[in-house]
C-alpha cells in the first residue's frame, strides 16, 4: 500500500533495465546473486521489479505488477564500486537501515545517467 501510494503520488522520474544485487542486509553481508531487475526510480524511492520481460517500459504501469522490493532513499549514500565486481560499471547504494545494493549496466553512458539522476535526488536525511 505504502508503495502503490508513492507511486501514484510522486513524480516518475527514471524507469529501466538495471543488473541488480544487494550484497547487505541492516548491515549484514549477504551471498552476491545478480539478476535483472526493472528499477523505476519514484519520488524517494527506488522501486525494483522481477520479470523484466513482462515489464518493458512501455507497457510498464503502477498498477500492473507487485514491486520486488523498494530502497528509502532518504540519507542514503552513493558510490562507484568497481572494485567491489568483476563486472564493469558498477555502484553501490547503501541506505541509512544498512541495506546495500550493487547496481550494473554494460552500457556506459546509462549507467552514468543513473547514477547522476539518483544522486541529485537523494533527499537530506531530517530527523524528527
Ligand atoms: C558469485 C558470482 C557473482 C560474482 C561473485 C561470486 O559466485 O559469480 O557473479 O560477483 O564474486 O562469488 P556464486 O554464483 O557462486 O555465488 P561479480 O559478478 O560481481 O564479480 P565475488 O564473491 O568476488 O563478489
Amino acid at each position: 500500500i505504502n508503495t502503490l501510494y508513492v507511486m501514484f503520488s510522486q513524480e516518475l522520474e527514471k524507469a529501466g533495465l538495471l543488473n541488480k544485487t544487494k550484497i547487505a542486509e541492516g548491515g549484514r553481508k549477504l551471498r552476491k546473486s545478480w539478476s535483472p531487475s526493472w528499477v523505476v526510480l519514484v519520488g524517494n524511492s527506488l522501486v525494483f521489479f522481477k520479470d523484466p520481460k513482462s515489464q518493458t517500459p512501455s507497457s510498464w504501469r503502477p498498477g500492473n505488477s507487485r514491486p520486488e522490493s523498494s530502497v528509502d532513499l532518504r540519507g542514503a549514500q552513493l558510490h562507484w564500486a568497481n572494485d567491489l565486481s568483476s563486472k564493469k560499471n558498477v555502484f553501490k547504494l547503501r541506505t541509512v537501515t544498512g541495506n546495500e545494493f550493487l547496481l550494473q549496466s554494460e552500457t556506459d553512458s546509462l549507467i552514468k545517467e543513473w547514477y547522476k539522476t539518483i544522486q541529485n535526488i537523494i533527499p537530506p536525511l531530517v530527523l524528527s
